[in-house]
């Protein structure tokens, strides 16, 4: 289709399928994000939890690649109460985006960035002593509201003893501008078929808990749950889950996937277009390095997808969808390219699914996950802004 301004747009599949396009996109890969699958995922899991547990959506890394300010509208609509990221930048672009919600960052700041977050009313995560000490040198013209993390058996961040626990909670005095409201921990293997160090960690907790209340007589969020952990047990998760993998529709881990405790709606899906489709006799060789030849008459298809996107080079031999039909990948995947031997000829600007549904077959992203012996986490993370991210459905 032809726009006003003249500028050619390959858009029609997507308009055909009613996904609102964005203005300058005019590559033939994308990934869609559907937001009411969030949605869908936010209150079925809402449903199992205490009415006074209530959610923080877990929006680090961009949303784990889906979109940090969409994903951030769609939580709070959803019924999430608070947001978390792992970085003050990621917290400072939802408040420029117009988000007033709560905001946990769950990363080191810097102390002389901490007047930054008091001016935004963002929620920092603290665990040394040292650290608020430089804290309470400052002053400050908003309050700032801090979460401590304990560690009880992650080994990453985090208070570990009765012993530092006294003398942080000392230095908390200092500073009228200054509020604890929080106190958390993660855990390691929530995930596990065996739920023993599970269970490890939440005993610790229990422990550092009533010393703290013995200490601190003042209200606080107390929040535990990671996705398995909340899917699990949802009746044990004192305040707030913090729900991340599985509010984009993905499971922890294959454990947890198979108790089915709710059925997600994964929400991030990929395709692309054969973008030219070629008759290649037997004894050629397809890309960098000649690692496939082909050995008859094969119809090969190239797709405008690359490592240089973080499809990455490791995916030769995977298998994709196109007409809801497996076809592999042969060669080396080159960094905006993709080569794919097709069991027939289809016209150039045939759909291709990389991650998602096509018709009755699907690529999970644990399929692509398994290939790269790699966990889901780590597939949407890895698939860069070079792909644009197409949104569906309420927002
Ligand atoms: N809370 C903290 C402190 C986290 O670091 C994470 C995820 C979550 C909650 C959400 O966990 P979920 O996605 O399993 O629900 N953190 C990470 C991480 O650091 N690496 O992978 C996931």
């Amino acid at each position: 289709m032809i726009s006003e301004s003249g500028i050619i747009r390959h858009t029609h599949l997507l308009e055909k399928e009613r996904i609102v396009v964005t203005d300058g996109i005019f590559r033939d890969t994308w990934v869609e994000i559907d937001l009411n699958a969030i949605e869908y995922n936010i209150k079925r899991m809402r449903e199992t939890l205490p009415q006074d547990t209530n959610i923080i959506a877990v929006i680090k890394a961009d949303a784990y690649g889906h979109g940090s300010v969409p994903v951030a509208r769609t939580a709070l609509q959803s019924g999430a109460k608070m947001l978390a990221v792992a970085l003050l930048e990621e917290a400072l672009v939802l408040r420029e985006a117009g988000i007033d919600a709560p905001i946990l960052v769950f990363g080191w700041v810097a102390p002389e960035a901490t007047q930054i977050a008091a001016e935004a009313a963002i929620t920092l995560t603290f665990y040394q002593k040292e650290w608020l000490q430089e804290v309470n040198k400052l002053t400050f013209n908003k309050k700032l509201n801090l979460h401590m993390k304990w560690d009880t058996g992650m080994g990453r961040v985090g208070i570990r003893t009765e012993n530092e626990l006294k003398q942080v909670l000392d230095e908390l005095n200092c500073n009228p501008s200054i509020y604890l409201t929080g106190v958390y921990t993660h855990f390691a293997s929530a995930d596990d078929t065996d739920l023993s160090y599970f269970n490890e960690q939440r005993a610790r907790f229990e422990k550092l808990l009533t010393e703290f209340k013995r200490l601190w007589p003042h209200p606080i969020d107390v929040h535990i749950g990671n996705s398995a952990a909340s899917l699990r047990l949802p009746k044990e998760m004192y305040d707030y889950i913090r729900f991340g993998i599985s509010m984009y529709g993905l499971y922890p881990s294959k454990a947890v996937k198979q108790e089915e405790n709710i059925a997600l709606r994964p929400a991030f899906s990929m395709h692309s277009k054969l973008i030219h489709v070629k008759r290649v006799p037997a004894g050629e060789s397809i890309s960098y390095g000649g690692t496939y030849q082909t050995t008859t008459d094969e119809w090969i298809g190239t797709i405008p997808i690359g490592y240089g996107d973080g499809w990455l080079r490791k995916l030769q031999g995977f298998s994709i969808l196109i007409d809801g039909k497996p076809q592999q990948i042969v060669g080396r995947i080159c960094m905006d390219q993709t080569m794919i031997r097709l069991d027939k000829d289809y016209p150039v600007g045939t759909k291709v699914t990389l991650i998602g549904k096509q018709d009755h077959a699907v690529i999970e992203m644990d399929d692509v996950a398994d290939y790269l012996d790699t966990i889901n986490y780590e597939i949407p993370c890895t698939i860069n802004k070079r792909i644009p991210r197409i949104y569906k459905g309420s927002l």
